[in-house]
């Protein structure tokens, strides 16, 4: 923490306390402020009230009222607001407020008010850590737009990846220094290689938590994709109209379901076109659907859907249920929407998150969160003995070798 610049450029002392907001810029529920150095302690307690009385120890989570500080003009804060305080060490706080812009400016106010110096996100990344997962963990965790996938990124910001590689490391030196214990040693190895491949399993997803999962409709022309659109996103975003081959062009809407990040796209109909410009929409609609996390198939009642679409996942819609008669609709198996009314959206919405939440990994586990550290665990996996697995451990944190340290002890 000894080079830390202030936003002018100029060097800070070393003894500086900084405060960052290190959650990225956009909708997202919860903000998280960073502040860290000697001070922090006293800083904390003048600006928060634990709900509950005791010391601050290392990974709670405090829940309690920011009521800031007096301002030097004599005027009090403003009213407290429920936040949640994490010691992360004796130097260094969290502090979880509402993801509002205002909220957030008004803990980063109080807390330079107290005597802490304001840094970039960027700055903060530069210096937050001597590992470089941290920082590279620290670097998306500023660019991720929502609750979920935040969690995910600030789990591996307070190390859990780190923490994973640096006792994986330990576990396989502590075996390879006895060669009696030759055959535990492969047990180590084999354990670290299968958690390494554990975690090789979700680099798909962790690595770009930073982007919006992608969801498309697709279907035949007609069968309302673009009015199911609308009614997941909650305005008119794309054309509807009662003319097969309306929707000529692939249409992307953002949005957030269940704390997730959604990208969902809207596709021509699919059928047989003699048509240049419609033809072209269905070659992009089958691309889109080839590249999708989550690809919702519609179809209404009479309209068979024969097209196969080689997606990860797929949710199976009959629209315009409406027209069904309830003998009918008890009968169907797939899940029926009335896109017009909204009727059924709320649960294929629910369905959405349940189906990409499945691809994602529990909070607290390790995750590779860019491709250089997917790539490293990937080798991990395949580590042909405990010495090269080491090697790769210790380049995926970028922490000196423990040969390194030896030799310079
Ligand atoms: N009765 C009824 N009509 C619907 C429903 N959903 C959509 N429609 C109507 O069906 C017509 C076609 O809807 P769109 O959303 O444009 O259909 P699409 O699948 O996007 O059509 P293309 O873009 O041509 O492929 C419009 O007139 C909608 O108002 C529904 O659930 N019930
Ligand atoms: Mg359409």
């Amino acid at each position: 923490m000894d080079n830390a610049f202030l936003s002018d450029g100029r060097t800070r002392s070393p003894q500086a306390t900084v405060a960052a907001v290190i959650t990225g810029v956009g909708r997202s529920a919860v903000a998280v402020v960073s502040l860290c150095g000697p001070r922090a302690a006293e800083i904390i307690q003048r600006c928060f009230g634990p709900a509950t009385n005791g010391d601050f120890c290392p990974g709670q989570i405090r829940y309690g009222v920011w009521h800031g500080v007096t301002r030097g003009n004599g005027t009090a804060g403003a009213a407290g607001e429920s936040v949640v305080v994490t010691p992360i060490g004796s130097l260094d706080f969290e502090v979880h407020c509402h993801g509002g812009r205002a909220a957030t400016m008004r803990v980063l106010a109080d807390l330079t008010a107290a005597g802490a110096v304001e840094i970039s996100s960027s700055q903060y990344c530069d210096q937050a850590s001597s590992s470089r997962i941290v920082a590279e963990a620290t670097e998306v965790l500023t660019r991720c737009v929502t609750a979920r996938t935040a969690a995910i990124a600030m789990a591996q910001v307070r190390g859990v990846l780190c923490n994973w590689a640096s006792d994986a490391i330990v576990r396989l030196h502590a075996h390879s220094v006895s060669k009696d214990l030759a055959s535990e040693n492969t047990c180590q190895l084999d354990e670290v290689k299968q958690q390494a491949a554990a975690i090789h399993r979700f680099a798909d997803v962790t690595t770009r938590l930073d982007q919006p999962f992608r969801v498309v409709l697709v279907g035949p022309p007609n069968v309302g994709k673009s009015s199911l659109l609308n009614a997941i996103v909650g305005y008119n975003r794309s054309i509807t109209m009662d003319i097969a081959g309306t929707t000529r062009d692939v249409l992307h809407a953002e949005t957030v379901i269940d704390g997730l990040p959604i990208r969902i796209s809207d596709t021509a109909g699919i059928r047989v076109s003699n048509e240049p410009i419609e033809r072209e929409g269905i070659s992009r609609a089958h691309d889109a659907a080839g590249q999708a996390d989550l690809v919702i198939r519609v179809s209404e009642p009479g309209v068979p859907t024969s097209d196969k679409f080689a997606a990860t996942a797929l949710i199976d819609v009959l629209n315009k249920a409406d027209r069904l008669s309830e003998t009918e609709r008890s009968a169907t198996k797939v899940l029926c929407t009335v896109a017009t009314t909204g009727e059924g959206v709320g649960e294929l919405m629910r369905r959405i998150s349940a189906s990409l939440i499945g691809v994602m990994p529990p909070v607290d586990q390790p995750v590779a969160i860019n491709n250089r550290q997917a790539k490293c665990v990937a080798e991990i996996a395949e580590a042909v003995d405990a010495h090269q697995a080491t090697r790769l451990l210790e380049s995926l944190i970028d922490f000196p070798s423990i040969d390194q340290r030896e030799s310079d002890d």
